[in-house]
């Protein structure tokens, strides 16, 4: 498998995080974004929609959005089971992933942000120091009372919801947001941090950190 990626997107993160859980090795492709390289034609053709992730499967079939790349995975390679498959814990689990990737990231990514700026005129410092940390503490809030007390999101075992808080308060942390009302959210990301899969997958692990 190859897997399109930015060290510092944290969508890829995610999937960077389900493939290292699972021990599925693959090649990375550095797209960098801070050159603009994902909206590149070559990209394109890659991926219509111009961000990243792409995961390539080994027979060239290629898949978009870091939460079907992931459910796409956990139904094809079901060791460790990330998404439960009791109806009422799976909707749980993703109820929490989708804060993360359908209700804060949105709001805080490159096209959002440049948007912001281009047509309605907010500063790169109120971006980073109002709008995104805005976005961030209200997902976390609502996360938090969500979350099991540690030292997963719903225990014991990691599901999808740590595979998107984990790069979600990396992003936080980025961007300076104070975490000290969150102990669950950071109680999630004190355990991932010593665990390997999530070490392989970390952006500064990553062959483009820089
Ligand atoms: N919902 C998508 C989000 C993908 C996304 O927006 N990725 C960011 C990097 S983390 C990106 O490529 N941004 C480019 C842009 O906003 O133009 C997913 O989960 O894969």
């Amino acid at each position: 498998m190859r897997l399109y990626s930015f060290f510092r997107s944290s969508a890829s993160y995610r999937v960077r995080i389900a493939l290292a859980l699972k021990g599925l090795p693959y090649e990375t492709v550095s797209v960098p974004m801070r050159d603009q390289s994902h909206r590149s034609d070559s990209y394109r053709r890659i991926n219509p929609q111009m961000r990243l992730p792409t995961l390539e499967l080994d027979d060239g079939t290629r898949l978009i959005q870091s939460l079907a790349i992931i459910e796409y995975l956990d139904a094809a390679y079901p060791e460790p089971r990330l998404i439960p498959a009791d109806p009422l814990e799976r909707a749980r689990v993703q109820a929490v992933s989708q804060i993360v990737g359908s209700d804060i990231h949105p709001l805080n990514n490159t096209g959002v942000r440049g948007v912001l700026a281009s047509m309605f005129g907010a500063s790169e410092q109120a971006l980073d120091t109002e709008w995104t940390p805005h976005w961030i503490h209200e997902g976390f809030a609502a996360i938090e009372q969500l979350i099991a007390p540690a030292p997963f999101a719903f225990g014991s075992g990691i599901t999808l919801a740590d595979v998107c808080i984990v790069p979600q308060v990396y992003n936080a942390r980025r961007y300076k947001v104070p975490l000290d009302e969150f102990p669950r959210v950071l109680a999630v990301d004190a355990a991932a941090q010593a665990h390997p899969a999530f070490q392989t997958a970390a952006p500064e692990a990553q062959p483009d950190a820089a």
